[in-house]
């Protein structure tokens, strides 16, 4: 077996970073194809401050900077400077700064964000504090916004950090879907290197069958079958637990047609299983 190891009902880590080192002497070409995926999943998250000049990108990128580990905070050059290309907007993270009123450029490019790769959008309006006497007056300009913009709209005070809360949530809900994202790209990837090298094949897989592999495939699976989320019966404390969840999401997939909505839920069902496992002291069934 790998190093990966587990902690009851909760973490299971392994580390990456050894695979492809591993898989070196057997086949260079998976070595650096595992690598990348490695890279690429363990890379701090990638989240573009974007917005007109002016607006506040410089401090509202200092102020979100403060409670996030493990990520890259990049200003983006202005949109809708004359002359000049508009940024590409393509992080797992986009944070567009408004100030009030919304401009056609700002519709522009929230439309080709929501055009593009899927990644998640933080809309804010900066300088609350320079659009009116009281509380009414910002929340009727933040309800114009929103409704000008197609999206939840912060209001934000990036120089006294007023409203930053509710914001560093939502940046830090983006950054958690990007970490699931990437898991399942991960092991997507390593699948293929699987199929694709004989002489590493066994080493690939004893990874990809881990219990760290099987939770990052079960979160990225859950993202697919988010209306069954809410009928999932409660948490899991306990083997009896683990097992009442894989049977239910066992009879999910029974009920489902063979695709995307099957495979998911039999993803998860597996998830339980080694949760039951390890809860139990049992060796997982073979396969599962
Ligand atoms: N009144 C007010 N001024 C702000 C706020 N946020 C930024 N500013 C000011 O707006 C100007 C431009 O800010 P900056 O962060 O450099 O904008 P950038 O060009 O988008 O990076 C600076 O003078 C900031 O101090 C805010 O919430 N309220
Ligand atoms: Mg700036």
């Amino acid at each position: 077996m790998t190093n990966a190891s587990h902690s009851g009902n909760g973490a299971v880590t392994t580390d990456w970073s050894e695979l492809s080192g591993r898989v070196a002497p057997l086949d260079t070409d998976a070595a650096r194809a595992v690598g990348a995926a490695v890279e690429a999943f363990t890379a701090p998250v990638r989240i573009q401050i974007a917005g007109r000049g002016g607006v506040g990108r410089t401090t509202v990128a200092a102020a979100l900077r403060q409670g996030a580990p493990d990520t890259e905070f990049v200003e983006m050059p202005a949109f809708d400077v004359p002359g000049a290309d508009d940024p590409l907007l393509d992080a797992e993270v986009v944070v567009y700064v408004l100030v009030d009123p919304v401009r056609s450029a700002d519709r522009r490019a929230l439309g080709r964000v929501r055009g593009g790769k899927g990644g998640s959008l933080v809309v804010v309006l900066n300088k609350a504090d320079t659009i009116g006497a009281d509380d009414a007056a910002v929340d009727a300009r933040v309800a114009d916004c929103a409704r000008d913009c197609g999206e939840t709209v912060h209001p934000l005070v990036a120089t006294t950090g007023l409203g930053i809360e509710p914001i560093a949530t939502a940046v830090n809900e983006g950054i958690s879907r990007a970490r699931v994202t990437r898991g399942g790209t991960l092991i997507r990837e390593l699948r293929r290197q699987a199929v694709r090298s004989l002489p590493a094949r066994d080493v690939i897989e004893q990874y990809v069958g881990s219990d760290a592999a099987v939770t990052l495939e079960a979160a990225a699976a859950r993202g697919e079958v988010l209306e069954l989320l809410l009928q999932e019966p409660g948490d899991v404390r306990s083997a009896d637990d683990a097992l009442r969840n894989a049977q239910w999401w066992q009879n999910q997939a029974q009920q489902s047609l063979p695709g995307s909505r099957r495979h998911a839920a039999l993803t998860i069902h597996r998830e339980y299983v080694r949760q039951w496992a390890r809860l139990s002291g049992a060796a997982p069934p073979h396969g599962a």
